[in-house]
């Protein structure tokens, strides 16, 4: 594995490149053009001008995380031929300057989904939070208004402005997109950009929905590991891999995700890993009704953290991997989820299983 931190550009992040080199095994960060909308082509230029930041800083570009994909390719509309092939030329330029993993996702309108950017705990730390009975009681245009307060004047990844104002349209178009018309328009839009993957051995790496449940009605499908093998089966193509993210999948306890993972091997490109704590789960239904994210350590939150990242180092998994988002502590002002210090510690906590398991082996 190559340990990696997220970073969103000098214009977007709070943390420095300088800070990510100092933290110890980090070799890359995983960044983006942040932005570029979704649908719009990228550079040549840019893509290079953005390697040469990051180079210049003693570090790599591991992967890009996102290349959104534009809302008329999941709603499989007549003009997502032209986003296709925008998509493709972007493809194509990564592939130029040497890049060779792109995380996506395939949600309808929403990104992830927290009901709280700034819960606090016991310890004083602020974590992101998901009570079901919030989202139950709130309209989806209201969402972005419930949580902004607490972004702590940054953009959220998912959560443009640009983004938020056409929730409401958004929605009518949703409206008859079933979970099976969005498979057939995710296996539309993976053929037609696996021939230019192919070429520059790039590999795609879909995300899961967060949390991995319907909300709001809208159809998700990256949500279990049935779904995920169906579309691995669906095109079966190596570049067709998966971001195996814990945090996410591990949103509905039924997920065993080490065994997800050790079904995925070959297919697993990228790997968020980060724990989260239950707090409160329907006894009848095993559906969660209230959980926030903890620190990295297992006996902070839910996960077993050990198990897995063995079942990551079992099947032989060599791709970028990060810390997922980390608790806001000693003071710091960041994007909710994405300040230095608990990713830092995250990172570190990562390493020192991975060192230990691979010694482990050895004896
Ligand atoms: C949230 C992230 C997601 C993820 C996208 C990938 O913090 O895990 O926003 O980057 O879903 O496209």
């Amino acid at each position: 594995m190559q340990m990696t931190l997220r970073w969103y550009g000098s214009a977007f992040d709070t943390v420095t490149l300088k800070q990510i080199r100092q933290i110890p095994g980090v070799t890359g960060v995983i960044t983006t053009l942040y932005d570029t909308m979704p649908g719009e082509l990228w550079t040549r230029e840019k893509i290079h001008a953005l390697k040469e930041e990051v180079e210049a800083a003693g570090l790599k570009i591991a992967g890009i995380e996102s290349v959104n994909i534009h809302e008329d390719i999941k709603l499989g509309k007549p003009s997502r031929d032209e986003y296709i092939s925008n998509y493709i030329e972007t493809l194509r330029n990564l592939g130029e300057e040497d890049i060779h993993m792109v995380c996506y996702n395939f949600m309808p309108v929403f990104d992830w989904t927290r009901t709280e950017l700034a819960r606090e705990r016991a310890d004083g730390s602020t974590v992101l939070a998901y009570t079901k009975k919030a989202v139950d009681d709130l309209v989806p245009e209201e969402m972005f208004n419930s949580i902004s307060g607490d972004m702590n004047g940054t953009v959220m990844p998912g959560w443009e402005p640009e983004r938020m104002a056409r929730v409401k349209e958004l929605f009518e178009e949703y409206k008859d997109v079933t979970e099976e018309d969005l498979f057939n328009n995710l296996k539309y839009f993976l053929e037609k950009i696996m021939p230019v993957c192919n070429e520059y051995d790039i590999k795609m790496a879909i995300h899961p929905d967060d949390p991995a449940w319907s909300v709001f009605g809208l159809p998700r499908i990256i949500i279990n590991k049935e779904n995920i093998q169906r579309m691995m089966k669906m095109v079966d193509d190596p570049h067709n891999g998966v971001t195996f993210c814990a945090g996410s999948y591990g949103t509905n306890p039924k997920n065993d995700l080490p065994d997800m993972i050790r079904s995925l091997k070959g297919r697993i490109h990228f790997a968020h890993v980060r724990n989260l704590k239950f707090n409160s789960i329907d006894e009848k239904t095993g559906e969660p009704l209230d959980f926030e994210e903890a620190a990295h350590l297992s006996s902070d939150g839910s996960f077993d953290m050990y198990e897995i990242v063995k079942a990551l180092y079992d099947i032989g998994f060599d791709g970028p991997i990060r810390p997922d988002h980390g608790r806001m502590i000693w003071d710091e002002k960041a994007m909710p989820g994405y300040g230095l210090y608990d990713r830092a510690l995250g990172a570190t906590y990562i390493n020192g299983l991975w060192e230990a398991i691979a010694k482990g082996n050895k004896k």
